[in-house]
């Protein structure tokens, strides 16, 4: 369903911008953000910080601090930002990511469900550094396709598996940063556990990142044992007074 609505999104997406006209936006671009990949490639652990309203499994977020004042506590605690412009089931939108753009140099992931080129030039145009490609809605084809247009875009992109069968995909296609979601999209539930057991199939020199469900400081230790590279963080951070606090204790 997300998928289909995206479909929907997309033909109003390119009647207000041409798909001419975004691909001129994309190349007139200037890099302001710094590399998505260094950012996660480093000896530490990093963490990419996310700002999302909702989520099919959450619903609606109420955040106590608002987009300026989270902004000012990610750039001085995270070393990435991940942001929701998918509309109908995150409450996300390409305004939220300017205006974040405004507010930092570190490199921003824009997080949708990417399905068609357009959305590629359009990530480029609003000058995110980085773009999410999830192998369950991806098939070889695209998913090899989708990979290298954001490589000759300068985009940085992670690829998103949930089991084994996505994770070899995702090695065969020769990815560089692979996040393992611990949230099954079908039914949401939760287990961190996923991110253990496909960590044995993930070479040494790949960007390793768990994504979802890190809420509690167990968590975080279970997951650093499992020698992530990066952890992404919404709920906890959304929900979070000072998600500084949070970052800072858990690096
Ligand atoms: C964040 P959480 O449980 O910390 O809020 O999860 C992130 O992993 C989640 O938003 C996410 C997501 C996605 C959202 C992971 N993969 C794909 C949209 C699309």
């Amino acid at each position: 369903q997300i998928v289909e609505d995206k479909k929907i999104r997309l033909k109003e997406h390119k009647n207000k911008t041409s798909p001419d006209e975004i691909r001129r936006m994309a190349e007139e671009q200037v890099k302001i953000g710094s590399s998505f990949y260094d950012a996660l490639k480093k000896d530490q652990i990093s963490i990419i910080g996310e700002f999302k309203q909702a989520s099919p499994s959450l619903g609606k977020i109420t955040s106590k601090i608002n987009l300026t004042e989270r902004m000012e506590e990610y750039n001085a605690s995270v070393d990435a930002i991940s942001c929701l412009t998918e509309e109908d089931h995150f409450l996300g939108n390409i305004d939220y990511l300017r205006t974040i753009r405004k507010q930092t140099k570190l490199p921003i992931l824009r997080k949708d469900f990417m399905i068609d080129e357009y959305q590629f030039y359009e990530a480029k145009a609003i000058q995110a550094d980085a773009i999410l490609l999830i192998a369950a809605i991806l098939d070889d084809v695209m998913l090899k396709d989708f990979y290298q247009l954001s490589t000759e875009l300068g985009l940085d992109a992670l690829v998103e598996v949930h089991d084994e069968r996505e994770m070899e995909r995702a090695l065969k296609a020769d990815i560089k940063i692979i996040g393992v979601n611990n949230r099954d999209l079908r039914d949401f539930t939760i287990r961190l556990d996923t991110t253990k057991r496909l960590s044995a199939m993930v070479p040494g020199d790949k960007v390793f990142v768990a994504e979802s469900g890190i809420v509690t400081d167990e968590d975080v230790l279970f997951l650093k044992e499992c020698h992530v590279d990066a952890f992404l963080i919404g709920r906890a951070f959304m929900e979070a007074e000072h998600p500084k606090e949070l970052a800072e204790r858990w690096k």
